[in-house]
């Protein structure tokens, strides 16, 4: 890689883990074997204009009957530990009921494989592909949902529980609630923002509950929750804008760390929802089982929200902020990615103080970072120099945090592999290995050297 000359070298903590994550539905394929049943994914891939191209996760990168070549890749790359997502719909396919022994099976094989690899496993229980039994018995706004996940939860971590550490309940509940329930953009592609902040109560409830039935199976387990947080400024001091990004930085962030954390609802993102909700939907003890202490937190970072006041234009029909969708996003002009994000190292750093400064003290993990560059195979290689400058300087914000006294335990980038990415199907290239998806050939990426030679040297150089 260049040498600029510039930066200097840093070294993490002895004990750092270093790892890579996927998620089932993006990677697995083989979606009607041993006995899986549909997910909101596979019905809503289907519907026209839904995602990219008609991509679906049908076949996606074949993991389901590659994962041995898969862990030999993570092997040479020298990961301490892989993050990645059992699918609900393939241990129980209704979402209730017993367990589908078949479709456990197979993460006994990728367990068993990691365990020979020396890899460390950590799960995420929930990765976004609801069993469509489910969501037809009304999905994340039906509490009954949140008692279904807890059940699957308890299945899977009996089953695993003697070979997995680390345990996350949900990723980005923002991402299903809002994305899912609110402006469609993902599965289920319901627009309906009452039912979206039902949502975030049932999927917050949700983990509540698999926590504790976790710990009752296992008082040792290490468990937590993933969230996508995107520290959140305003364009200028004036107050309007200010105010702005409390409305943002209220619905993006403090809706699901104040209850989880503090164990309460802010009341100013409550005040904001009033025309939508009355939290009616809150039980009591709710916020008590979804505020139980975890043990780790994983934050997903990407990008950052600069936002400004409404100036009279029209709202965006598709933004993601129920009851926000007149504050205007405004970029900081830095470079983007592929999926139109801007570059901004420094909002990690930001983002993780933010966590640590403003809530209890809980061990951090970046459970995903990385970032999509249209990558091309020229003479069987692929060179990606921007998602090389992207992790290094990512990576140097984590140092940066570390420094200043943020307990961060981990880093996974994300992803090991190109993957189906969700509502913009194959087009959006994440991985550190290049997937031909054609042949299904896996090609490691130069920034898969750099992460490996990372992960070796234990610092960015
Ligand atoms: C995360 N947004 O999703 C997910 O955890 C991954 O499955 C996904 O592939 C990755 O980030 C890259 O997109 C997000 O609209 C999807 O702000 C959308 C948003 C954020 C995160």
């Amino acid at each position: 890689r260049p040498d600029t000359g510039l930066e200097t070298a840093v070294r993490f903590p002895a004990d750092f883990l270093w790892g890579a994550a996927t998620a089932s539905y993006q990677i697995e394929g083989a979606v009607t074997a041993d006995g899986r049943s549909p997910s909101i994914w596979d019905v809503f891939s289907r519907q026209p204009g839904a995602v990219a191209n008609g991509d679906t996760g049908d076949e996606a990168c074949d993991h389901y009957h590659r994962y041995r070549e898969d862990v030999a890749i993570m092997s040479s790359l020298g990961l301490r530990s892989y993050r990645f997502s059992v699918a609900w719909p393939r241990v129980q396919p209704t979402g209730r009921g017993p367990a589908n022994q078949a479709g456990l099976d197979f993460y006994k094989r990728v367990l068993d494989e990691l365990q020979n690899a020396g890899i460390e496993p950590w799960v995420t229980l929930y990765h976004w592909d609801l069993p469509q039994a489910l969501e037809d018995a009304g999905g994340w706004p039906n509490r009954d949902t949140a008692e279904r996940f807890a059940e699957y939860a308890a299945i899977v971590h009996k089953e695993f529980g003697d070979r997995v550490r680390f345990w996350t309940t949900l990723n980005e509940p923002w991402v299903s609630a809002m994305l899912g329930y609110h402006n469609g953009v993902h599965a289920p592609g319901r627009r309906e923002p009452a039912a979206a902040l039902a949502s975030v109560h049932h999927l917050l409830l949700g983990h509540g509950l698999a926590t504790s039935a976790l710990r009752s199976q296992d008082p040792g387990a290490t468990v937590g929750i993933t969230l996508n947080l995107a520290a959140t400024s305003a364009a200028t001091d004036a107050p309007a804008d200010l105010d702005a990004a409390r409305r943002i930085d209220g619905l993006a962030n403090r809706l699901y760390l104040d209850p989880l954390l503090l164990g309460r609802y802010p009341d100013d993102v409550v005040a904001d929802v009033a025309a939508l909700s009355d939290f009616s939907f809150v039980e009591d003890g709710d916020l008590e089982t979804i505020s139980a202490p975890i043990d780790m937190l994983g934050i997903n970072y990407y990008t950052t929200n600069v936002v400004a006041a409404p100036d009279g234009s029209p709202p965006d029909p598709g933004s993601p902020h129920p009851a926000a969708e007149d504050v205007r996003h405004i970029g900081r002009g830095a470079p983007k990615t592929a999926m139109g994000w801007e570059i901004d190292p420094d909002g990690l750093y930001r983002t993780l103080k933010m966590v640590a400064d403003k809530y209890p003290a809980v061990p951090l993990y970046v459970t995903e970072n990385g970032a999509a560059f249209d990558d091309e195979v020229v003479d069987g290689v692929v060179d990606d120099p921007d998602r090389v400058a992207y992790f290094d300087s990512h990576l140097r914000a984590c140092h940066r945090a570390i420094a200043a006294g943020v307990p961060l335990r981990g880093y996974f980038a994300w992803s090991l592999l190109d993957n189906f990415e969700w509502a913009f199907g194959y087009d959006k290239r994440f991985g550190l290995v290049f997937v031909d998806y054609r042949t299904q050939r896996r090609i490691p990426k130069t920034s898969a050297r750099f992460y490996a030679d990372v992960i070796a040297r234990n610092e960015v150089w």
